[in-house]
């Protein structure tokens, strides 16, 4: 059985492969995806180490000048995606989305040098790495904690922690549009219209101001404090640390700014949520909503009693993996992208800080309920926690990676 899955999952990766990238999945996402690919590498270091280089080098081929790694490549152009890359207008070869994505791929590079010793291609990486590292430094950890200029930017696109930021969006003057997604997928999956319309009306604002990091975080209409984001930047930064020591570089720089980021950590602390939450950087408001974002901590090391007992809660709630918002708030809604559904790509990131600390029952756990929603429903995209309905995308690039590396 096992190995029938490991089959699927390698031959889903070889089938999403357009040649030195992976596309996330057909018709949905024709293009290249930051943090897919990052996963997509590590998938692709278990059959084929050559090929999970190759996918970071071309991630890499489309960072920008300013250090930043955009969240979509549009290596070659697709009429059945909005927004495209007429409606970034990068300027950029190859034309690229306006904002970036998690950054993981030092987290997962660190993995793959793992299973590949030699090291002459994560040294070619190396200096890109840092780069784009200095670069979340510089234009998104500017207020303390890791903050997100677009819901897109953090990778939950919906997710209820974007709620306050979000209301004070206008998005009533973006002119038409297409959206492509709801003919690919059952809309009721998906974000609602009003916040397509705030999507765009951000975009806009970048796009029409050239893309300036500065005035995007001065002025821009979004800007909130992610405790996801600060928790992989924690980690990838420590990551890129242990980076630098096995080619002999300096790992000072990244130690310095993983220990900035935990010390703003107070500042995301959600006291009478009783865990890390995210916080208008506009207004000082906290979400007040416990999301997956949330459960990250662990992968940055982060914990104590309080969060715990509150996180525990959270996924006791419900049979199947981690939520992604509480399913005792008012939020929760079981299919509908991140406002409930649970996500075998953070089930891993999650489980990967259980492993560190010693948590092996966690660890254990959470690969089981992710085992037994891809075993029983397929590599989809994600997955109802209540009773395992497989949602959104099928043969899914990231969900196949996280088998072949983690989840099998
Ligand atoms: C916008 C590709 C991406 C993921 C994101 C996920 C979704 C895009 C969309 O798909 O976002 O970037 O159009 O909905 O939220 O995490 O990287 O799989």
């Amino acid at each position: 059985m096992t190995s029938d899955l490991d089959a699927t999952a390698r031959d889903i990766l070889r089938a999403n492969d357009r040649g030195g990238y992976t596309i996330p999945t057909a018709g949905l996402y024709p293009y290249q995806w930051n943090w897919d690919s990052a996963f997509a590498a590590w998938g692709f270091s278990t059959f084929d180490i050559d090929r999970a280089w190759t996918e970071l080098e071309t991630l890499f081929s489309g960072q920008w000048s300013n250090g930043m790694v955009p969240h979509i490549l549009f290596h070659k152009p697709d009429p059945g995606y909005f927004p495209g890359p007429e409606v970034w207008q990068s300027g950029t070869t190859p034309p690229t989305s306006g904002i970036s994505q998690p950054p993981v791929a030092a987290i997962l590079a660190r993995l793959i040098h793992q299973r590949d010793p030699e090291n002459s291609r994560l040294a070619a990486l190396y200096p890109k790495l840092l780069a784009w590292h200095r670069w979340w430094r510089e234009h998104r950890c500017t207020h303390g904690p890791a903050a997100v200029t677009h819901p897109w930017e953090s990778g939950r696109d919906n997710c209820p922690e974007w709620d306050p930021g979000m209301a004070n969006v206008d998005g009533s003057n973006v002119g038409p549009y297409t959206r492509r997604d709801t003919g690919h997928v059952d809309p009721s999956m998906r974000p609602k219209k009003e916040d397509y319309d705030r999507y765009v009306a951000i975009l806009q604002f970048g796009r029409d101001h050239g893309w300036d990091q500065k005035e995007i975080v001065a002025n821009g209409p979004f800007l909130m404090a992610d405790p996801a984001m600060t928790f992989i930047l924690i980690r990838a930064h420590r990551d890129l640390a242990e980076i630098a020591r096995t080619l002999g570089e300096d790992p000072s720089e990244p130690e310095s700014w993983a220990r900035d980021l935990e010390a703003a950590l107070p500042e995301i602390w959600n006291a009478d949520l009783h865990c890390y939450d995210a916080r208008d950087l506009r207004t000082g408001t906290f979400a007040n909503t416990l999301g997956s974002g949330a459960f990250l901590a662990w992968l940055a090391g982060i914990e104590n009693g309080e969060m715990e007992r509150r996180l525990m809660a959270c996924w006791d709630a419900v049979p199947y993996g981690i939520p992604s918002s509480d399913p005792k708030g008012p939020a929760f809604d079981p299919r509908r992208y991140w406002r409930g559904p649970t996500w075998p790509v953070v089930n891993a990131l999650i489980a990967m800080g259980f492993r560190d600390a010693g948590r092996t029952a966690e660890e254990r756990r959470l690969r089981g309920e992710t085992a037994a929603l891809i075993t029983k429903g397929g590599f989809y995209e994600y997955f109802d926690p209540t009773d395992g309905t497989p949602c959104g995308g099928d043969t899914f690039t990231w969900t196949a990676a996280i088998w072949l590396g983690w989840a099998s």
